[in-house]
């Protein structure tokens, strides 16, 4: 039997609800191999197929959302074996296929690949004890899944080129400042806050949270004119929706209302 290196769970009791995925290697500090990867990409795109999911939240342990990759793993690895196997895109990338939203809930550790994996999430939640770092230059490499791309996007070139090079830990209060994360929460309203977060999202119309994260995400990938087209389609094609109808009714009717998710 295989070892379960996530574990999940549903939570909420409206008509969509929360899939929680728990990273589970609390001993390796839930660093990352080929296995784990694996299990959370299948975990991923089960829940974005199921139609009674709404959002999505990856955790941790208290310890450390993930300490990065496997270095166990890696030590052994020659260039030949990364260019051939295409280390590691396979299950890497899938993060990058799911179309409802994803919060990362980060306490302690989030190294390496596990900053680089939070930050593929869509809304970072972080615990008052999180600590983000990018130290694979300590080890004779450089971040590999996006670190040296997705950092300086959300926090700026210098402290990117800070983090990366000097391979130092930010603290959560930082990472606010900076903007790599959305919020700090104490680490025991942790979960309770991105589950918070989750549901409020999960009563939405279903389109439109896909299609705003998809706009969104436009933003980091090209200009702002192409971006801002992008947006204006999108939004044009929203009036093509019942829920367009039915949002609107409701806030002229003064009564919540009842998405369909159509
Ligand atoms: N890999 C393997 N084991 C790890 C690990 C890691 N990244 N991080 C921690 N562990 C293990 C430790 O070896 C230790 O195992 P035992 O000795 O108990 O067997 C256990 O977890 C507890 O760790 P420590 O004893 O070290 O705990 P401390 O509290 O003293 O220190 C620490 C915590 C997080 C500061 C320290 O463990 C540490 O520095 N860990 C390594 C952090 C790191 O360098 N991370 C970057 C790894 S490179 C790519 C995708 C991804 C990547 C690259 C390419 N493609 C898609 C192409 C990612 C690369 C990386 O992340």
């Amino acid at each position: 039997m295989t070892d379960a290196l996530i574990l999940t769970e549903m939570h909420g009791d409206g008509p969509r609800r929360t899939a929680l995925i728990k990273l589970n290697r609390p001993k390796q500090l839930n660093a990352l191999n080929d296995a784990l990867m694996d299990q959370l990409g299948e975990a991923l795109l089960a829940f974005d197929r199921d139609e009674s999911v709404g959002c999505i939240v990856i955790t941790g342990s208290d310890k450390a959302f993930a300490a990065g990759a496997d270095i166990s793993a890696m030590a052994r690895f020659d260039y030949m074996h990364v260019h051939q196997s295409d280390f590691i895109t396979r299950n890497w990338e899938t993060m990058l296929q799911v179309r409802k939203p994803v919060i990362a809930a980060v306490a302690g550790f989030a190294l390496g690949g596990g900053c680089e994996l939070a930050m593929m999430c869509d809304v970072l939640i972080a615990a008052e004890t999180a600590k983000f770092g990018q130290p694979e230059i300590k080890i004779g490499i450089i971040p590999g899944a996006g670190g040296t791309q997705r950092l300086p996007r959300a926090v700026g070139k210098s402290k990117a080129m800070d983090l990366v090079l000097t391979a130092r830990m930010m603290d959560a209060a930082e990472a606010e400042r900076a903007g790599l994360v959305s919020r700090v929460v104490p680490a025991e309203r942790l979960l309770d806050e991105a589950l918070a977060a989750a549901e409020a999202i999960n009563a939405l119309s279903g389109p439109s949270v896909a299609l705003a994260k998809e706009c969104v995400n436009r933003a980091f990938e090209g200009t702002l004119s192409d971006g801002v087209m992008f947006e204006r389609r999108v939004f044009h094609s929203l009036f093509a929706t019942a829920d367009q109808k039915e949002g609107m009714d409701a806030f002229l009717a003064k009564r919540p209302p009842q998405f369909g998710h159509s």
